[in-house]
């Protein structure tokens, strides 16, 4: 296939080298000088083998053209300049071609370009891949999966504007030709806390300005909104309600169109959007005190229209909602006493409602856009995954959010360390080649600090979500603080551990008591302990829960079956830790079950700015995505490894025996081409079913030839037809 010379900009001028492996000499310092000089002449993607390192451009680059998706079809790697295309058509034929079910494990920090990354594949994918009514159908449902979830799932950080707030992972499937049938969707643990509240300068999540900006006057009044985000306390308490880089009002239009084209019935998204209306209405009921006869403190509604319209919207009774808000029902002894709740008890309690309808609400769109997207047939199908979680996160205060956050990408470096470690082993071994070590950092150590079961009685058990869950589970006096102390003792002597004392920073004098750090694999973060009992046990009243259940609206009753009176099981639900700790083990075997690519995102400054990178940056995160270990594992034996086949197609043109055609055995082809070219036989080694390269210096000499021959071949041809004309 010819390239469209000088119409695609991105395949002139190479800048630096296009894979890190061929640097030379190979030092952290030109490793980061090379990604820079690329990335100044916007040529943000670099591999490592094949690893995508990718650096967030903040700007649009034309990089993501039908042109370009053409080009990219059905070619090697090695063949263009890197690209997120590439390595997500490598994965896709070999998926196809070779029945080997493939994932894309993208990985970096917030905003390091995760969420963007993923489109592209997605876009790829759909481009590249069948076409036919039911196959365009399925594909236009699972690319107008990601508005909508981005709509309830991403909101404005002070790390990203529209930073993930919940992990992603999509399994597309498809059948044996490698037509797309369906997918499905699994997400992980939603920061709902961000419903009710949000640090300065951040947002709420999208959907809610989106709506209030976006819909029309009709349907703000059947909700009975105003249009200003600033008239609800959840959304204008941060002080932050508009985006520059957000269009609400338009993005509201665009999940109208994404959940029709879903296939959500009208009434689904009329019940979706009361739900939402629900919450910021909820957020404007005030509580003032009250003092009882009996001496104790309780609490009323001063006003009553926001609650009166909620519960027009919900199809609950106003009195049945207005005890659940301010009375609770505790069981003594077998009986059952109500007691009034204290203002801050009654917000407390307003909150946690308000968070559990909106997370129950995120996680029934998951289960229906995934009956929508699922494959309706019995065929057998084969699978591409892709993995889009929240990055590595540190903010000024760090929360459970944070802590679970930062564990998940602790698990998915350590699936990077040792696949690309195992995998790169075991190709040496398989191929009968000498492996060479590597020494790197396994983060396996701070995995097993948050992760690690209970130890035994005599042993001290180090597992932090353990002994968080001990201490919910732990009847008596249990505060944050029990639970901090608990951990101070208990992993004094962990390295990846810091107990009280830690300073905010260099210049800070003063000690936080309240604070644990840990280090992780991506630098150190200091969590405050506030809220981890809390937010880890994630109990709703019952009372709450049974008056959601009672409502009449269609949806509600079903996001909360433990208020189902009639439920015999009073079983503790497990905690949200040991939730997400089951569900991230569950991703981990999933794709431990896949041959894995790997695209690592680089965020190049902290200012969301286009054409600056900050070196110091960079460097953090090439040490700690360990980047240069990957260049070295890679270069220690063979920098280069190709199929006989595909070596001997690329470069038969360098000895006059494979030239034209070569019909004896690949591999004696391949011999004769390197002899041709008078490389040292220690210069490379033959594997079973490919030939390996040492140095790396060596193929770009050989490609240098290559493109000269080509060339020479080209003006042959021109001077032969001249000669014709
Ligand atoms: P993230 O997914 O890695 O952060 P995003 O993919 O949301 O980061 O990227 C952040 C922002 O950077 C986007 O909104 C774009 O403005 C810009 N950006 C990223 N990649 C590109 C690209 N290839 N071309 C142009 N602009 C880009 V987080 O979800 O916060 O962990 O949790
Ligand atoms: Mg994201």
């Amino acid at each position: 296939m010819a390239l469209h010379q000088g119409t695609l900009a991105i395949f002139e001028n190479n800048v630096g080298v296009s894979d890190a492996v061929l640097l030379h000499p190979l030092t952290e310092e030109n490793f980061i000088q090379n990604i820079t000089d690329r990335f100044n002449h916007d040529q943000i993607y670099t591999y490592i083998g094949n690893v995508v390192v990718s650096v967030n451009p903040y700007k649009p680059v034309e990089l993501y053209t039908h042109d370009i998706i053409d080009e990219y079809r059905n070619r090697n790697m090695y063949e263009l300049p890197p690209h997120i295309y590439a390595i997500t058509d490598g994965a896709y034929r070999s998926m196809r071609d070779r029945n080997s079910d493939q994932c894309i494990i993208i990985s970096g920090e917030s905003g390091a370009g995760k969420t963007e990354a993923s489109k592209v594949i997605m876009q790829y994918v759909a481009e590249v891949s069948g076409k036919g009514q039911d196959i365009d159908r399925v594909k236009e449902q699972l690319l107008q999966s990601n508005p909508v979830l981005e709509a309830f799932g991403n909101a404005k950080t002070n790390r990203n504007d529209n930073s993930s707030r919940f992990g992603k992972y999509m399994d597309i499937e498809f059948d044996y030709k490698g037509d797309p049938l369906g997918g499905v969707i699994t997400n992980y643990l939603l920061e709902k806390s961000r419903v009710a509240f949000q640090m300065k300068g951040e947002r709420n999540f999208h959907v809610f300005y989106q709506l209030l900006r976006g819909a029309d006057k009709e349907l703000l009044d059947a909700l009975k909104l105003s249009s200003d985000p600033e008239s609800y306390v959840f959304l204008k308490q941060s002080g932050c309600v508009d985006v520059d880089t957000v269009d609400d009002d338009h993005s509201f239009s665009v999940i109208k169109n994404g959940m029709t084209v879903i296939g959500f019935k009208p009434e689904e998204v009329t019940m979706t959007f009361q739900l939402v209306a629900s919450i910021l209405k909820l957020g404007n009921v005030l509580f003032q005190p009250k003092s009882n006869k009996d001496g104790t403190d309780g609490c009323e509604l001063p006003n009553m229209s926001e609650i009166s319209d909620v519960c027009e919207m919900l199809g609950c009774s106003t009195e049945l909602m207005y005890e659940a808000l301010t009375t609770r029902t505790v069981e003594a002894k077998g009986d059952k006493v109500k007691r009034d709740l204290e203002v801050a008890e009654a917000i407390y309690a307003r909150d946690a409602l308000c968070k559990a309808i909106y997370s129950r609400l995120f996680s029934w769109l998951v289960s229906r856009i995934n009956d929508s997207i699922k494959v309706k047939s019995k065929q057998k199908t084969k699978a591409m995954g892709v993995l889009d979680i929240y990055g590595f996160e540190v903010f000024k205060i760090n929360g459970y959010e944070q802590f679970i956050i930062n564990y998940c990408n602790e698990k998915l470096q350590q699936i990077f360390i040792e696949r690309t470690l195992k995998e790169e082993q075991e190709e040496y071994v398989k191929e009968g080649i000498e492996w060479i070590h590597v020494e790197y950092f396994n983060n396996a150590v701070i995995c097993d600090l948050i992760e690690k079961r209970p130890g035994r009685k005599d042993k001290p058990n180090t597992g932090i979500l353990a002994m968080l869950d001990e201490e919910c589970m732990r009847p008596g006096n249990v505060t944050d603080m029990t639970f901090l102390e608990k951990m101070n003792v208990s992993c004094a002597t962990h390295l990846h551990y810091e107990s009280r004392g830690c300073r905010k920073n260099q210049s800070d004098k003063t000690l936080d008591i309240d604070v644990f750090r840990l280090k992780h694999f991506a630098g150190s973060v200091v969590y405050k302990v506030n809220g981890f009992i809390d937010k880890n046990n994630d109990l709703l009243f019952r009372d709450l829960s049974q008056a959601m259940f009672k409502c009449k609206h269609k949806l509600l009753p079903s996001f909360f079956p433990e208020g189902d009176p009639k439920l015999k099981s009073r079983k503790r639900p497990p905690t949200a830790g040991s939730q997400f700790k089951a569900s991230v083990t569950e991703l981990m075997d999933n794709l431990l079950s896949k041959s894995p690519n790997y695209i690592r995102c680089i965020k190049p400054n902290d200012f969301k700015k286009s054409g600056q990178l900050d070196l110091k940056l960079v460097e953090h995160q090439v040490r700690y995505l360990g980047l240069m270990e990957n260049v070295r594992v890679r270069r220690a034996g063979y920098a280069f490894r190709q199929i006989y086949e595909q070596f001997l197609f690329r470069y038969k043109m360098l000895a006059p025996e494979t030239w034209p055609s070569w019909h004896g055995a690949p591999k004696e082809g391949v011999r004769l081409i390197l002899v041709a070219q008078d490389v040292p036989v220690d210069e490379y080694a033959f594997g079973k079913t490919k030939i390996f390269i040492q140095n790396p210096k060596l193929l770009f000499d050989i490609e240098e030839r290559r493109r000269q021959k080509m060339h020479d071949l080209a003006t042959m041809v021109q001077k032969i037809y001249k000669g014709w004309k």
